[in-house]
């Protein structure tokens, strides 16, 4: 028997097959469903139909899962002396900046949403390394495992487009996060995430204006103008990142032996002596009883008392 289908149906059909979003294409399969008459001669049809709208559901079902919650959930276990989380919308240069600071060899694409899962690389600061994680681009579909990536990170690097809209861009950045309880600026509610902030991809003859502009917008000092051509920028920038992370970095000498800087420990900004000891063995810190100190500010193996502040590139004896 003939469908005898009326014109209406073969419009919303035309709307289906040129419909991108599944969401979209399930409401004009339902459209098509209802609009056919329901008779003998459309019963295969309405059988596919039903079919395909099954199917479809079940695949826009298992997508959301895997974005949303229940589905899969990626972290990155912390390595190295710090982590820093990369944080950018699609398309800002995230994944290329991990490459030009690591050793990682990971996708660049000149279309938004190369990168789906968390990518790590170390990047080599002096004689220690720091964790750099790349991750897929912030949206308003973003999946709540990315703003776990942020949360754990010790520090951000804000990765804007600064050849096209930064300052709106930002904006855009700090809503999403701040709507997840994350803050990069001092906030009543909440811990403020250290960050950083790239202007990346600035040609030379636009760099003032551009970092004139995004300073205006927010006057703050952690900014970065980079391009990853620039020679000069990237040494900045590792710097800056190791001072942002809040560390230092103390090398320990045996009695007797000669100094050899190598392999420091790695502590916080404001450590003192009996944290290094503790760092190093737990009973270091209850039988110590000084230390000796050498270092660049003038001291030169006198002895310290276990309370006293340490600072980068310290060398240190225990005495026990
Ligand atoms: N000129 C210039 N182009 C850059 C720079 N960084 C990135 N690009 C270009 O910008 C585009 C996007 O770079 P990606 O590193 O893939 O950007 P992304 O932020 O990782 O993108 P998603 O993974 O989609 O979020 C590519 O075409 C890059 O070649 C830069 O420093 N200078
Ligand atoms: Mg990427």
């Amino acid at each position: 028997m003939p469908a005898n289908l009326p014109p209406q149906y073969f419009d919303v059909e035309k709307q289906y097959r040129e419909a991108k979003d599944p969401n979209e294409k399930l409401v004009y399969l339902q459209q098509m469903l209802s609009i056919i008459p329901k008779h003998k001669g459309t019963e295969k049809l309405q059988a596919d139909l039903k079919t395909r709208i099954s199917k479809l559901r079940d695949a826009i079902t298992k997508q959301k899962k895997s974005r949303g919650s229940g589905g899969a959930w990626y972290q990155v276990e912390k390595q190295g002396a710090g982590q820093v989380v990369l944080v950018g919308l699609p398309n800002a240069g995230k994944s290329n900046l991990l490459n030009t600071l690591t050793n990682a060899h990971v996708d660049v694409g000149d279309y938004p949403f190369t990168t789906q899962l968390p990518q790590v690389g170390m990047l080599e600061y002096e004689d220690i390394k720091i964790q750099i994680v790349d991750t897929p681009p912030l949206y308003e579909e973003a999946p709540p495992w990315l703003y776990g990536l942020y949360r754990n990170g010790d520090m951000l690097l804000v990765v804007l487009d600064g050849m096209k809209k930064p300052v709106k861009d930002f904006q855009t950045v700090v809503d999403m996060l701040n709507a997840k309880n994350i803050y990069l600026e001092k906030h009543e509610f909440g811990d403020i995430k250290p960050t950083f902030i790239v202007l990346n991809k600035v040609e030379p003859a636009y760099e003032e204006i551009a970092v004139q502009t995004f300073k205006d917008a927010y006057s703050q000092s952690r900014l970065y103008v980079c391009t990853t051509e620039d020679d000069e920028c990237m040494p900045a920038l590792r710097k800056a990142l190791f001072n942002g992370l809040n560390i230092l970095r103390v090398y320990t000498k045996k009695i007797g032996k000669p100094i050899v800087k190598d392999d420091p420990v790695v502590l916080w900004n404001g450590a003192t002596v009996l944290d290094a000891a503790e760092h190093i063995h737990k009973d270091f810190r209850k039988n110590l009883k000084f230390a000796r100190l050498w270092n660049e500010e003038g001291y030169n193996g006198q002895r310290v008392e276990k309370h006293h502040e340490l600072t980068d590139g310290d060398v240190i004896e225990f005495h026990i």
